[in-house]
């Protein structure tokens, strides 16, 4: 039979007046014993008041923002069967282990009074409630370092708490009895501390070093914004103890392999509630257009390693400089970016019969002049006729920059790996101009001479493997551009013209974009402009 209960706050220490920050629950919700039904949160801990019964929420006597002491009502429950034995859902009750005594978060030193500030002084694990064996999420400090009162020392965390545990005077750091990942009870020794703090020792920082929250912007791999990546990836350890999260939120976020470290919070003071949670999910899980260029390869199940000399005689060579870095970056942008690859053919006999014509009379000149120089022509116009080909999407993955230059970027096959030099400002160069680039980068990157700056800039790549042959390929985009043309071998195709068919030269173009900046019909189109500018070679060189 269903009872109606009251679940009231149970004893929350010396602590009165505590500052309710989340309320979990709402008439109508039905929960199961121990169930978050509010977060406290006081200057040093912040703890869960859990429901001691299963049943269904009938009214809620709380809101956020709220402050509550021992004693009052959170909530009444309708509740399953009998009312659960546990204390926690009357006034009466002591809320049982539930409640970490945050009010002695602080630490105890040995003799305190006894100290002259210059005797080492043991800090050791103050009363934490019922909890023992609790786990150390984070040692704050190293031995040499200066902490001042109130610095916290550590951060346990039990299933239901976090809380720091502070320094309860000035000092320097002589030893440290624990680590980060071990487990503590009350008493037991954290570290000694030594002097009043005032001269550290030499070589000792004269500040405590920063918490991992203060260089989160230093860190490539844990940018400030967007906050929104794959849920599964690697969590920041550092980064989860620091995030400003309850402990049914924290817990939440473990059972979904979310790195608290990585969201910023909807809540008051920026604190991460459960919606928050659910919502940096969801957007993992939806690839929206928040999902960053985080790799998630963390995420990724491993190929399996092989012993492959088990087989037959093997040798090993190390990959080159270039292979070492363009590797991680193709990675980068295969798991990151979403690619669709659009097939298309350009009719290019006019085309090549110019080529033909034109190419010794540039050669005069000092132009090679292959297919390429025509395609980055065709490029260019295409880039000014689609703009969304010529930006990229900014770090917030938000907005798009619009680029209004044209550096158009080749991938050129070199005998240390793929490389990528960068024409800069094609639109303003001839077609020969064009091919005497084209020739001198490509003999620049064979030889190994191209400078960083050769290889920066560009808005947009073609990947020419015409001069080796295929039929058509996928390539990889080169982000944060959103675009590139794949080129390969032209052909002879016979063609139905007028009743008969007729060989046509036709060249396949494989266009790789970023489906979240373009759409496939915009993506056609470019192909069919290109081949439009590519079928009309007057057209193509008067521009
Ligand atoms: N179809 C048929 N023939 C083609 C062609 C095509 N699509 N593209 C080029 N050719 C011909 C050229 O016309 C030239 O013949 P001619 O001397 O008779 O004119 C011949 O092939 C050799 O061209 P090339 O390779 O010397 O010059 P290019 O301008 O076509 O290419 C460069 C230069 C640097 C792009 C090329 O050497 C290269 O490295 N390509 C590989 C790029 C690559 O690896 N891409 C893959 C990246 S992803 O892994």
């Amino acid at each position: 039979m269903a009872s109606q209960i009251e679940i009231r706050v149970p004893d929350i220490g010396d602590f009165a007046d505590v500052e309710i920050v989340e309320v979990h629950v709402a008439p109508g919700d039905r929960v199961a014993v121990e169930d978050p039904l509010i977060t406290l949160e006081t200057d040093k801990a912040s703890m869960d008041v859990p429901a001691t019964s299963a049943g269904v929420v009938a009214s809620v006597a709380v809101e956020a923002g709220g402050r509550v002491s021992q004693g009052d009502l959170v909530c009444s429950l309708e509740a399953d069967g009998e009312a659960a034995e546990g204390t926690g859902e009357s006034a009466e009750g002591s809320g049982g282990g539930d409640t970490p005594d945050a009010d002695r978060g602080g630490s105890d030193e040995s003799n305190p009074e006894d100290s002259d500030g210059t005797e080492p002084r043991e800090i050791r694990v103050p009363d934490i409630g019922d909890f023992s064996d609790v786990d150390v999420i984070e040692v704050h400090v190293s031995v040499g370092d200066a902490v001042k009162k109130e610095d916290p020392l550590i951060t346990l965390e039990t299933d239901k708490a976090s809380m720091d545990v502070p320094a309860t005077g000035d000092g320097v750091v002589k030893s440290i009895a624990v680590q980060a990942g071990g487990k503590v009870s009350e008493g037991d020794l954290i570290l000694t501390l030594e002097g009043s703090g005032g001269s550290p020792p030499s070589g000792a920082p004269a500040e405590p070093p920063p918490r991992a929250s203060d260089d989160q912007t230093a860190s490539p791999e844990a940018p400030p914004a967007p906050k929104a990546v794959a849920p599964a990836a690697k969590v920041d350890e550092k980064a989860f103890s620091e995030a400003h999260a309850g402990p049914s939120v924290r817990r939440f976020a473990r059972e979904l392999g979310v790195d608290l470290g990585r969201l910023q919070g909807s809540g008051r003071k920026g604190r991460i509630t459960r919606d928050d949670v659910k919502a940096f999910v969801k957007a993992a899980m939806t690839a929206g257009p928040v999902a960053t260029v985080v790799a998630p390869a963390a995420a990724l199940p491993k190929v399996p390693e092989v012993d492959f000399s088990r087989f037959g005689d093997v040798e090993a060579q190390p990959l080159t400089r270039i292979q070492k870095i363009s590797g991680p970056r193709l990675h980068a942008s295969w798991v990151n970016l979403p690619h669709v690859t659009q097939f298309d053919e350009a009719d290019i006999t006019a085309l090549e019969d110019r080529r033909k014509k034109l190419k010794e009379k540039a050669a005069k000149q000092g132009a090679r002049l292959t297919p390429l120089a025509f395609l980055v022509v065709a490029c260019v116009n295409a880039l000014k006729e689609f703009p969304r080909f010529n930006s990229s999407l900014d770090a917030t993955g938000e907005n798009l920059i619009f680029k209004k230059y044209f550096h158009v970027g080749f991938a050129a096959d070199t005998p240390n790996g793929l490389v990528v030099p960068v024409l800069r400002d094609a639109d303003k160069m001839t077609l020969l101009e064009i091919a005497r680039a084209l020739d001198g980068l490509s003999a620049k990157a064979r030889d190994g001479k191209l400078s960083p700056g050769d290889m920066q800039g560009g808005c947009f790549t073609i990947s020419s493997l015409g001069s080796i042959g295929g039929t058509a390929f996928t390539p990889i985009i080169n982000a944060p551009e959103v675009g590139i043309l794949g080129v390969s071998r032209a052909f002879m195709k016979p063609v139905w013209v007028d009743g008969a068919f007729v060989p046509r030269l036709t060249l396949p173009l494989s266009l790789s974009y970023d489906h979240r900046v373009i759409d496939g019909a915009e993506a056609v189109r470019f192909t069919r402009f290109l081949a439009d500018q590519l079928e009309d070679p007057d057209g193509l060189m008067l521009a």
